[in-house]
């Protein structure tokens, strides 16, 4: 079928592909996401959708692997990766056309999921994300060739101003890879992170954001914009999920890492139908009846 006729969401276009709505970025929102690094689109998911979410939450965070990362007091969960591969939620969401459509869009072609995040930035107990570039760590750790890759994130909880919101430095994606020293001692996850006068300099040409919004927003962002988060000091967790996803023909050269932080599956991605996620929820309600 012809993409570019039919239906629209309020923020974004959807096309048509294959009998199947893919969500799309208007041209402003392209045009931002290219000079400023980033794009914020609220309510693009229902509570119903998000309840099916949330509702796995408690069962991931319990579980004993070594996906479900936790912070350095031995408890709090700081990211449980990969659970698109143990959660059937999770797998959906990752494979979600209002997630995967934009992201192509961006891309421009096919995509295959290189990391798949729950941070869980636990309430009191969620450690700081010192400043880095995502695209310096796939670049030094896994050799992916080029920034071709991105994260688009999603709100499971109310991001606000307490609670640890990501703060991003517009416009820094310009500069490319920036250098970075290994930080294997600030938390319990090793990063490359960016010096104070590289960050104090950024700030000051392009200033720095931190979107807040309800469950259900999502946020995009250019995989060499450089971000943060500080502690969440706040009594309210702050769960974000990412799904870095990776143009298939740049995928990743080295395999340094675990399998499951650094994906090795470089299938192009086929989205699943924009119900997906109120199917299970109809299926979860049969199975309990
Ligand atoms: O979730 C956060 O607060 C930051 C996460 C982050 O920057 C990352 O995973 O690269």
């Amino acid at each position: 079928m012809p993409r570019g006729t039919s239906r629209r969401r309020a923020l974004a276009d959807p096309d048509v592909a294959d009998g199947k709505t893919i969500m799309e970025l208007s041209q402003d929102q392209l045009e931002q996401f290219d000079t400023e690094g980033w794009v914020f689109l609220p309510d693009v998911f229902s509570q119903e959708e998000m309840d099916v979410l949330s509702g796995e939450l408690p069962t991931i965070f319990a579980m004993d692997r070594e996906e479900v990362w936790r912070e350095s007091n031995g408890e709090a969960v700081r990211t449980a990766f990969a659970a698109h591969f143990y959660n059937e939620a999770f797998r959906r969401l990752g494979r979600h056309p209002r997630l995967v459509g934009p992201v192509m869009q961006l891309l421009d072609g096919p995509v295959y999921m290189h990391q798949y995040k729950i941070n869980g930035k636990a309430a009191f107990d969620g450690d700081v994300w010192q400043w880095h570039q995502d695209y310096g760590t796939w670049a030094r750790d896994d050799k992916m060739p080029e920034a071709r890759a991105m994260n688009i994130a999603l709100f499971i909880d109310e991001v606000n101003e307490f609670n640890g919101p990501l703060y991003l430095i517009p416009r820094s994606h310009k500069g490319g890879v920036i250098e970075a020293g290994h930080d294997l001692e600030t938390t319990s996850y090793p990063l490359w992170t960016l010096d104070k006068e590289t960050v104090a300099r950024l700030a000051d040409e392009g200033g720095m954001i931190a979107p807040k919004g309800k469950p259900g927003s999502v946020l995009l962002f250019h995989s060499n914009l450089v971000h943060a988060s500080a502690p969440n000091i706040s009594p309210w967790g702050r769960v974000i999920v990412y799904l870095s996803l990776c143009h298939v023909d740049n995928h990743i050269r080295q395999f340094k890492r675990a399998e499951w932080i650094a994906h090795r599956d470089f299938t192009p991605i086929e989205p699943l139908d924009d119900d997906c996620l109120l199917e299970l929820a109809r299926e979860n309600a049969a199975a309990a009846e």
